[in-house]
This record gives C-alpha cells, sequence and structure tokens, in this order.
C-alpha cells in the first residue's frame, strides 16, 4: 500500500486513516503538478494510492471508504444500517462537494479567472470566502454536542474534517469564531495518530 501526498492537503484524511489503521504503508511525497507526478495520476492530484495490484487509485472519498473496506476491523465505515450509511456518505459528499471546492479559489484564484489583476483575483478570493464562511458555518452548527462527524463514533469522515478544518486555520475569521469546529479539531489535535501523520508531514499546526 503506497499513499501519494502533498503535505497539508486533503491527502492528511487517508494519511491518519492509515495511522489509525495501523498496518504497513509506504508514504511518497510528491510535487503537485510535475510531469513526474502527472505520469501517476494524469489529474494532478493528491491523494493518490496504490495497493498491490489495484492501479492507481484517486479521488479522496473513494479511497478513504476503500481502507474502511478493507480494514473493518478498525471500525471506521458505516455500521451497517442503512441510515449511518447515509449519514456517512453524506459526510463525505459534503467535504468532497462543498468544503473542498469552497476552498480552492482561494488558494489558487487564478484558476478562476482569465483576468489575472490582483483586484480580480482578490474578488475571487473574496467570494471564496463567502463560501467557505457558509460552510464552515453549517459544520460548526452540526457539530453542537458531538465530537465526531458521524454516529458519536470516529470514522473515515473525522479525519476528512481535520484535514479541512485545518485550512481554515488562515482565514481572516479565526476558527475559534466557529466554537464547534475549533472544539473538534482541538479534540482531533490531541490524538496520536494524527500527531504522527502531521509529523511526518512536517505540519507544526
Ligand atoms: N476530487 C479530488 C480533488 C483532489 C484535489 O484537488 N487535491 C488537491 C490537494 S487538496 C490537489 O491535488 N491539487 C492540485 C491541483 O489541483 O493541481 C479528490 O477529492 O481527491
Amino acid at each position: 500500500m503506497k499513499l501519494f501526498y502533498a503535505p497539508g492537503t486533503c491527502a492528511l484524511a487517508p494519511h491518519i486513516v492509515l495511522e489509525w489503521v495501523g498496518e504497513p504503508y509506504e508514504l511518497e511525497k510528491v510535487q503537485l503538478g510535475s510531469p513526474e507526478y502527472l505520469k501517476i495520476n494524469p489529474l494532478g492530484q493528491v491523494p493518490a494510492m496504490i495497493d498491490g495490484t489495484s492501479g492507481v487509485m484517486n479521488q479522496a472519498d473513494a479511497i478513504l471508504k476503500y481502507l474502511a473496506h478493507k480494514y473493518p476491523d478498525a471500525k471506521l465505515g458505516d455500521d451497517g444500517t442503512l441510515q449511518d450509511a447515509y449519514e456517512l456518505d453524506r459526510a463525505l459528499a459534503f467535504f468532497t462537494g462543498d468544503v473542498h471546492p469552497a476552498f480552492y479559489p482561494f488558494f489558487k484564484p487564478g484558476r478562476y479567472s482569465i483576468d489575472e489583476s490582483e483586484s480580480t483575483l482578490n474578488s475571487v478570493k473574496q467570494a471564496s470566502y463567502k463560501l467557505i464562511d457558509k460552510v464552515f458555518t453549517y459544520l460548526n452548527a452540526h457539530l453542537d454536542g458531538l465530537n465526531y462527524m458521524v454516529g458519536n463514533r470516529r470514522t473515515i469522515a473525522d479525519p476528512y474534517a481535520f484535514a479541512m478544518i485545518r485550512w481554515g486555520n488562515n482565514l481572516p475569521k479565526p476558527l475559534s469564531e466557529y466554537p464547534n469546529i475549533y472544539r473538534f479539531y482541538q479534540q482531533m489535535r490531541e490524538n496520536e495518530g494524527i500527531k504522527r501523520a502531521m509529523e511526518q508531514q512536517g505540519l507544526k499546526q
């Protein structure tokens, strides 16, 4: 099992899951957009993963579900009920389809406009920030009274949440203004598997 990652990206989520599972795996740090990496994942994105003869797997949510299925004893998937399976899929879809895309224009505004003037790029970032605030406000309400994303137990949705909440550390509004998100993040930050994954990626915060 080999995980391709770049530090601090959404690849942190499957990296944490691999730490939680505790089986041997390899890590390969890649240069996003490099010709070498495009040969591995033509989308140029991380995470990507290879498991034996699987070929190159990509898409964070699919990789997370693959790991949950491959390692049922780690109990990081749904609990076997229809409702829980829905709740878990909903959480993964929220991060993949709402939170990740909300952040991307903030990180790479030049991709979202053919006018690259500073004022246009700032405008793209501000529009992105409005979306981030919207999804964080929703997430903050969801986490009210909860320590985990789904079913009040640890699942693959929690590292995904952690990786994206981490991106919120350098926003105009501090994370502490979303108190439930802030509490969730601080609590996850104490987890040994998360500490190991962050250390391996060279991440401080
Ligand atoms: N749909 C993909 C998106 C992955 C993605 O965009 N990852 C970012 C890092 S968080 C990336 O590799 N960006 C490089 C790029 O877009 O060129 C997934 O969910 O895995």
